[in-house]
């Protein structure tokens, strides 16, 4: 299996935690994002969708980190990423989604992008809008924990999809200087998690790629 990713992409981040968990094997293959990478030959005409990450397995090119994961679970039984039971699988998907559909995609890079070079917003307004956006759906993120039986990750006692998304989107808050005040749940599993290996391995500062 060929990953493509980047070290920094939170997508990509997610991918490589569920690898990690199910100690698969792969090779590393990083695209810039910063030297747009991603929107070149070979890359652009690899992925149809220009993103990473993009796993290749077997001949065939899968995109969406999402479906990446639940593939790898599939294909990968043990440990598995979802639970048993279609209500837990429900949950854990929503809580996955609330970071990979309502967060990332209001504050992945092309859209940083575009406020800055087409909107001609500034730093300061394009960083309040990160954080904005970032901060509401841990909220949600949070209430949603709040209303699930007590656990030491999202959701149960191992670590499941969910965790593979709110980890690197912890990550980013981190980084984006997110308050994280008032998330209990939220950062209780967030720290259960990085005291794995799996998540240690898998992390920014961990990959080839990584630039200090
Ligand atoms: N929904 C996609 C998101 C993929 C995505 O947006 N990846 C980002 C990095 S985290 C990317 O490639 N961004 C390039 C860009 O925005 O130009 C997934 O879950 O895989």
């Amino acid at each position: 299996m060929k990953l493509h990713n980047y070290f920094r992409s939170s997508a990509s981040f997610r991918v490589r935690i569920a690898l990690e968990l199910k100690g698969l094997a792969y090779d590393y293959v990083a695209v810039q994002l910063t030297k747009d990478e991603h929107l070149k030959a070979p890359y652009a005409s690899l992925s149809a969708d220009r993103l990473v990450p993009l796993l290749e397995v077997e001949g065939e090119k899968l995109s969406q980190s999402m479906a990446i994961i639940e593939y790898l679970d599939e294909m990968h039984p043990k440990p598995a990423l979802l639970p048993a039971d279609a209500r837990g699988r429900a949950r854990v998907r929503a809580l996955a989604q609330t970071i990979a559909c309502e967060i990332h995609p209001l504050n992945n890079l092309r859209v940083l992008r575009y406020l800055a070079r087409e909107l001609r917003v500034k730093d300061e307004e394009k960083s309040q809008w990160y954080r904005h956006w970032c901060r509401e759906g841990l909220d949600a993120f949070e209430r949603q924990l709040a209303g699930l039986p007590a656990s030491v990750y999202c959701h149960g006692e191992t670590p499941t999809l969910a965790d593979c998304c709110l980890v690197p989107q912890i990550y980013n808050a981190l980084r984006f200087e997110v308050s994280i005040e008032g998330l209990p749940r939220t950062m209780a599993a967030y720290h259960a998690c990085m005291a794995l290996p799996a998540f240690q391995k898998a992390q920014p500062s961990s990959c080839p790629d990584s630039q200090a």
